[in-house]
């Protein structure tokens, strides 16, 4: 039987699922080769420690793999139940605070390899984390696609370590109740950019979409919603959406570096964000803080039939 351990948290109400042991060995070639082996070979494993029965909806999976630079404090593959991610702003700090609890780091600068760059976490005294994130830049300005129903709707393609197409149309306002609603025009959104074959840089799929409004609360700067490529919704304020989303700000002239920005996600929970100049885009930098939920050994019986989860999760469109 497979046991697999993990360390489940949450940040800002986004679930992270870190995996201690158990993981089959994915090599010692560059992070990049690794990610295409944990999804050509993997995939029903990702599915069944990411969905039902055994995760929460909206799991992260945080693989940790040996750094190919031992002066970093780990290697990390991202990825949700539709495969692997590039990276993940609240799964890096869920990541910290797993180690930081397990006494495998303290607190104080450490460098995490990822897929698509070194990030730089930062473990404060008061449990926040920090990440320096991957440079961030905005790709195309003002992006169109015809929604049925809807008409055109525009945005910016931006990368935070992920693709996002970033809109300020939204069909209602960002609030719980109207949770169905935004689910459906951004899946709408993402089978339109799909269907006219608008791509990230290199032909990468756009599979977040992040949208934005003033936020209800005075304090804070804006609010979104992000559709993640499972089709759920962050339940945080998106590490690699505010990223994008400060990208493309700083290239309009709308947040200067050093400047706060206060993200708040969908359910309301916060990130603090702000930027250094880089050298395509800029340098974000992400403020969270993460809670654990569990620790636990998975079993996976070789005679269970969802032992691979279900093939389809039954709450899927
Ligand atoms: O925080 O970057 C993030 C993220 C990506 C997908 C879910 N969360």
């Amino acid at each position: 039987m497979r046991e697999i351990e993990v360390v489940d948290s949450h940040t800002g109400g986004e679930p992270t699922r870190v995996v201690l042991s158990g993981f089959p060995d994915l090599g010692k070639g560059p992070l990049s080769e690794r990610r295409v082996r944990l999804d050509c070979e993997f995939g029903n494993l990702l599915r069944a420690l990411t969905t039902e029965p055994r995760a929460p909806v909206a799991t992260v999976l945080a693989v940790l793999t040996p750094p190919t630079d031992p002066a970093f404090a780990t290697g990390v593959l991202y990825a949700d139940s539709g495969g692997s991610l590039g990276m993940c702003g609240h799964g890096t700090i869920g990541l910290v605070h797993t180690l930081a609890a397990l006494r495998r780091i303290r607190a104080g600068r450490h460098t995490i390899e990822t897929p698509v760059g070194r990030v730089d976490a930062e473990l404060e005294g008061d449990g926040s984390v920090s990440i320096d994130n991957v440079e961030s830049y905005r790709f195309r300005k003002g992006v169109t696609v015809n929604l049925p129903g809807h008409g055109p709707v525009t945005g910016d393609l931006a990368w935070g370590g992920n693709w996002f197409f970033i809109t300020g149309a939204t069909p209602s306002p960002l609030e719980t109740g109207h949770r169905e609603t935004l689910e459906a025009y951004t899946r709408a959104i993402r089978r339109a950019l799909e269907e006219a074959g608008i791509t990230g840089e290199g032909g990468a799929p756009i599979d977040h979409i992040e949208l934005h409004a003033p936020s209800p609360h005075g304090d804070a700067n804006s609010r979104n919603f992000v559709l993640c490529p499972t089709l759920t919704y962050d339940r945080s304020p998106c590490g690699t959406g505010t990223s994008a989303r400060l990208a493309c700000l700083a290239a309009e002239g709308m947040l200067a570096p050093g400047e706060t920005y206060r993200q708040e996600g969908f359910t309301g929970s916060r990130f603090e964000a702000s930027y250094q100049p880089g050298t395509r885009g800029i340098r974000p930098r992400i403020r969270g803080r993460a809670h654990l939920t569990a620790r636990a050994r998975l079993l996976f019986e070789p005679d269970d039939p969802v032992s691979g989860a279900f093939a389809r999760n039954p709450d899927d469109p």
